[in-house]
C-alpha cells in the first residue's frame, strides 16, 4: 500500500494528457489519478468499488476523443443518422466489454495488478444495467455493438429506468422479486446532458382558433408538463475508432418546486408534482407482454419516444431548416410496437408545432419511421383503452383519428364493400370495448415492415399483419436477428476465442464467414481435444458458480443440458422437465439402462404476475430437491435451477453448454437469440423448426442439430382439428408415468394441490402442446445421448456449428437493415 501511495502521489506532479496513453504505465497513473480526483480515496483506504469507479473513468476518458470525433458524424449532411427506437436496451456490463472493443485490456489488466488488484475482481463489481427484459432489448444492446463497429452513425434512444429488471431471487423454490438498484454506486459510463432537455405534454384538452390571418391553430392545452434530460452512455466499436451514442431519458419536475402551493405553507404538496414526474422512468416494466392498459406505461412510451423526436428534429435544423427532408437526416427504426406513438408524435411536431401541412408531414413521417415485429402472440399485441389513450393524449388521438380516416378511405377503395377488411385494418378496435391497435399504427406510419427471422415474417404476412401485406406486400422485408461475436464470445469465452484466432486468425471478430475456415480443423484429433479442453474448463467454471450460489455440487463431466430464457408456457421449459421425470423413473426402474449422466440447468426470470411461469419455477426447484438427493440416481442427474439469470450469468453459462434447449410450440418464438449465443459457443442445439432454428438447422447442417416436434403447420392443422392433450396421457405410460409422479405429491412433500394447477393445465388444455411433442421430443433426446457418448465426434458436431454460425453475427443483421429499410450506405471495414 505504501508503494501505491507513493505512485499516486507523483503522478500528480508530473501531469499528463488523461485522453492519451493506454500504456500500462499511463493507465497505473489513470486510475490513480482518479481514485484520487474522482473518488477522493487513498489507495490504502480504497474499497473494490472505488477502484472500479477509477479504472472505468480512466478507460471512459480514453474513449472520448473517438466519442468527440463521433458526435461531429451528426452535423455532416452527408451521413445519414440511424436511430433505434427502444423501450428497453439490455446492456449487460460495459468494463469487460470496452477493454475488449477498445483493445486495451492488457493494458488496463496490467496496470490493476500493477496495484496489488485483479482486474478479474474488478469487472465482477459492476452492477449490469438490466434496462429490458429479455431477447428485444438484447437485440437492441447487440445493434447498437454493431453499429458502431460498423461505423454507422448512430443513437439508440430509450428510457434510463432508475430501476432495471428485478433481480431474482429463489426462496423455498419460489421466484422472489428485489429492487434492481443498479445506480446504487453510481454510474461511471453516462454523462448528464443537463443542457439537452425537452419538455413533454401529458393530459388535457385541445383547442381550435383561427389566428390574426385566419388560419386554424390547434393549440394542445395539457394538464401536465414533464421534463426529459438526456443521460449519454458511449457505445464502443470493436477497433473502429467510432463510438456509438445511447441517450436514455430520465423524467423530471419543470420546476422542482411549486412555488404557489410551496409559500402557502403546504410543503408536501409542493413536492407531490416532483415526485409525479420523476415517476415516469422510475422502474421498468417486468413482462415481456403488455399488461391491460397501464397509465404509466403509455406515459413512459410517449415520454421518450417524444423526447427523442424532438432531439432528432433539433439536430436536424442544425443541418437544414427544411423538415421536408427529415428523412435524410434520420432513418427511424421502432423497436416493436412500444415506441410506435413515433407516428403521430412526429405528425403533432411537424404540423402543430412546425407548421408542415399534412400531406407533406405524412410523406416524410412515413419514408422514415419503419417497425420491426417481434411476436405473433395475439395477447402480446399492444392496445390501448380508447378513454386512457383520450385522457393521457388528446391531440394524438386526434392525429390517430385523422390518419385512421386517409387510410380506410385507401383500404376501401382497393377492397370495395370489404367491411370484415376494414374493420381489421382500422387503428381503432371496436368490437367490445375500443382500443386504439398500436401494430396498425406502426404498419400504417412506416415504410418497411420486418420479422426477425425468416419463419416469422412468413407468418406475420399470413396472420397477425395478413391485410397489411396483401394492401402493400412490397413494405415487407425479413431481417433475421443476430448477436454480437465481441460480447457473447470474445468477452464470455476467451479460451475459444484464442484457440479460434490461433487457428485461422483474428478476422473472424468482425469476418464470422471466416469462421468456415475452422471446418477443416474438424479432423484433426490435437485441435478437439484442445477444443474439448476449452469446454471443460468453462464447465468448470460454472459448476463451481453454481455450488456458490445453490449448494448443489455437479459433474463437470456430465452433460450440461442448459435452457435459460424467460420463463413462459410457449418456451415449455415444462416438457424438458416431463423429459427428466422420465430418465429419473427409467433409472429407478433399471438401475444399469444406458443414460450418460447429465446435468440440467435452468435459469430464467417469470413476470412477477404470472402465475403458471412461477408454479413452474416451483416444480423445476422441487424436482432438483428429490432428484439431486436420490442416491439411486446420484452421479447420474442433476438438476439446478441458477437464481437471477442476467447478462452478465449468459456470459458464464452460455460457453459452458454441451447442450442447448429450444424447444418451444413451433410458430410461437418469433426467433430466439439465445439458440445463436449457444451454438457460437460450440453447444449443440436441440429443437423445433421455431424462430432462427430453421436457419441455424440449415447452416450448421441437419447432422448437426437434434430435430424434434410438430412443425407450424402440423401445429396449426392439430388445433384446427381438436386437440385433446388427455389422449396422449391415457396413450403414453411413460407420459402419463411422468405427469402422474407430480400429481401425486412426490416433489410437493406429499401436497398433491400444489401442481394441480400446472397438471390440469396440461391435461385440459395445454395450449403450448407439450403433450403431443413429448414422445418425439424423448426420442431426439435419446439420440442425444448415443451421440453424446461418442466424445470425438461430438466435438466435430460442435467445432462445425461455431465454423458454420458466421450467418448470426448482428453486423450481418445490421447490413441488412441498412441496406433494405434505412438505405444507409455500408462503409468498407475500418483498417487496422
Ligand atoms: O423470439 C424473441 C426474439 O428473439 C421474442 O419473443 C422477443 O424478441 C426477441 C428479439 O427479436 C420479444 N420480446 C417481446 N416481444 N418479443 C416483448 C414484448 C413486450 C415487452 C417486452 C418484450
Amino acid at each position: 500500500a505504501n508503494n501505491t501511495v507513493k505512485t499516486a502521489a507523483s503522478s500528480h506532479t508530473q501531469g499528463h494528457d488523461p485522453r492519451r496513453g493506454v500504456g500500462t504505465a499511463a493507465m497505473n497513473r489513470a486510475i490513480l489519478d482518479h481514485l484520487h480526483f474522482t473518488m477522493a480515496r487513498l489507495p490504502a483506504l480504497a474499497s473494490r468499488n472505488d477502484w472500479y469507479m477509477a479504472l472505468s473513468h480512466a478507460v471512459r476518458d480514453r474513449m472520448l476523443d473517438d466519442w468527440l470525433a463521433s458526435l461531429h458524424h451528426f452535423r455532416n449532411k452527408e451521413l445519414k443518422v440511424v436511430s433505434y427506437l427502444s423501450a428497453e436496451f439490455l446492456l449487460g456490463p460495459h468494463l469487460g466489454n470496452n477493454l475488449i472493443n477498445t483493445g486495451m485490456w492488457d493494458a488496463a489488466r496490467d496496470a490493476v495488478e500493477s496495484l496489488g488488484l485483479r482486474l478479474e475482481d474488478l469487472l465482477r463489481q459492476e452492477e449490469e444495467p438490466g434496462l429490458g427484459n429479455g431477447g428485444l432489448g438484447r437485440l437492441a444492446a447487440c445493434y447498437l455493438d454493431s453499429l458502431a463497429t460498423l461505423r454507422i452513425p448512430s443513437i439508440g434512444y430509450g428510457i434510463r429506468y432508475e430501476f432495471g429488471i428485478f433481480d431474482q431471487l429463489i426462496r423455498d423454490g419460489w421466484q422472489v422479486e428485489t429492487a434492481d438498484k443498479w445506480l446504487k454506486f453510481g454510474n461511471p459510463w453516462e454523462i448528464c446532458r443537463s443542457e439537452i432537455a425537452y419538455e413533454v405534454k401529458m393530459g388535457g384538452h385541445t383547442e381550435y382558433h383561427h389566428d390574426a390571418d385566419g388560419r386554424l391553430a390547434i393549440v394542445w392545452l395539457p394538464v401536465k408538463v414533464i421534463k426529459g434530460v438526456a443521460y449519454d452512455t458511449p457505445i464502443a466499436g470493436y477497433r473502429s475508432r467510432i463510438t456509438g451514442l445511447l441517450r436514455l431519458w430520465k423524467s423530471e419536475a419543470v420546476e422542482s418546486f411549486n412555488f404557489q402551493a410551496f409559500n402557502a405553507g403546504e410543503y408536501y404538496h409542493a413536492v407531490d408534482e416532483k415526485v409525479v414526474s420523476e415517476s415516469i422512468t422510475k422502474v421498468l416494466y417486468p413482462n415481456d407482454e403488455p399488461g391491460v392498459g397501464k397509465l404509466l406505461r403509455l406515459a413512459q412510451q410517449y415520454f421518450f419516444v417524444s423526447c427523442s423526436l424532438q432531439d432528432m428534429i433539433r439536430v436536424h435544423l442544425l443541418r437544414s431548416p427544411r423538415l421536408e427532408e427529415f428523412d435524410q437526416t434520420f432513418a427511424v427504426q421502432m423497436n416493436d410496437t412500444h415506441p410506435s406513438l413515433a407516428v403521430a408524435e412526429l405528425m403533432r411536431l411537424l404540423v402543430d408545432e412546425h407548421g408542415l401541412g399534412w400531406d407533406a408531414a405524412w410523406k416524410v413521417t412515413r419514408s422514415t419511421l419503419a417497425y420491426t415485429n417481434h411476436t405473433l402472440l395475439p395477447e402480446a399485441l399492444e392496445k390501448w383503452p380508447l378513454q386512457l389513450f383520450a385522457n393521457l393524449l388528446p391531440r394524438h388521438l386526434e392525429i390517430v383519428y385523422e390518419i385512421n380516416r386517409r387510410f380506410l378511405d385507401e383500404v376501401s377503395r382497393a377492397y370495395p364493400g370489404d367491411q370484415a377488411r376494414l374493420a381489421r385494418m382500422s387503428l381503432i378496435e371496436e368490437t367490445g370495448g375500443k382500443f386504439v391497435r398500436m401494430a396498425n399504427l406502426a404498419s400504417v406510419g412506416s415504410h418497411a415492415i420486418n420479422g426477425v427471422a425468416h419463419l416469422h415474417t412468413e407468418l406475420l404476412k399470413e396472420t397477425v399483419l395478413a391485410d397489411f401485406y396483401q394492401m402493400t406486400p412490397e413494405k415487407f422485408c425479413n431481417v433475421t436477428n443476430g448477436v454480437t461475436p465481441r460480447r457473447w464470445v470474445l468477452l464470455s469465452n476467451p479460451g475459444l476465442a484464442w484457440l479460434i484466432s490461433e487457428s485461422i486468425g483474428e478476422e473472424w471478430v468482425t469476418a464470422p464467414e471466416k469462421l468456415r475456415e475452422l471446418e477443416c480443423f474438424a479432423s484433426d484429433p490435437s485441435f478437439l481435444s484442445a477444443w474439448r479442453g476449452v469446454k471443460d474448463a468453462n464447465k468448470r467454471a460454472l459448476a463451481a458458480a453454481i455450488l456458490e450460489r445453490t449448494g448443489v455440487a455437479v459433474d463437470p463431466e456430465s452433460l450440461f443440458d442448459i435452457q435459460v430464457k424467460r420463463i413462459h408456457e410457449y418456451k415449455r421449459q415444462h416438457l424438458n422437465l416431463l423429459h427428466i421425470l422420465t430418465l429419473y423413473h427409467r433409472i429407478k426402474r433399471d438401475p444399469g439402462a444406458q443414460i450418460p449422466p447429465r446435468t440440467f440447468i435452468f435459469g430464467g426470470k417469470a413476470a412477477p404476475g404470472y402465475f403458471m411461469a412461477k408454479l413452474i419455477i416451483k416444480l423445476i426447484n422441487s424436482v432438483a430437491e428429490v432428484v439431486n438427493a436420490d442416491p439411486e440416481v446420484a452421479g447420474r442427474l442433476k438438476v439446478v435451477f441458477f437464481p437471477d439469470f442476467n447478462v452478465t450469468n449468459g456470459q458464464l453459462i452460455y460457453p459452458a453448454a454441451d447442450l442447448s434447449e429450444q424447444i418451444s410450440t413451433s410458430g410461437k418464438e418469433a426467433s430466439g437469440t439465445g439458440n445463436m449465443k449457444f451454438s457460437l459457443n460450440g453447444a449443440l442445439t436441440i429443437g423445433t423448426l421455431d424462430g432462427a432454428n430453421v436457419e441455424i438447422r440449415e447452416e450448421v447442417g441437419e447432422e448437426n442439430f437434434f430435430l424434434f416436434g410438430l412443425n407450424a403447420t402440423e401445429v396449426q392443422a392439430l388445433k384446427k382439428s381438436g386437440y385433446h392433450p388427455g389422449r396422449f396421457y391415457e396413450e403414453d405410460w411413460e407420459l402419463r408415468e411422468a405427469i402422474d409422479a407430480v400429481r401425486s405429491g412426490l416433489f410437493s412433500h406429499g401436497d398433491a394441490g400444489l401442481f394441480q394447477p400446472l397438471v390440469d393445465h396440461l391435461l385440459y388444455d395445454d395450449e403450448y402442446l407439450a403433450l403431443a411433442d413429448y414422445r418425439s421430443y424423448l426420442e431426439c433426446q435419446e439420440r442425444v445421448s448415443t451421440a453424446f457418448r461418442q466424445r470425438e465426434l461430438w466435438s466435430v458436431k460442435s467445432v462445425l456449428n461455431v465454423a458454420r454460425m458466421g450467418k448470426f453475427s448482428s453486423d450481418r443483421s445490421i447490413r441488412e437493415y441498412c441496406e433494405k429499410i434505412w438505405k444507409v450506405p455500408i462503409r468498407p471495414p475500418f483498417p487496422h
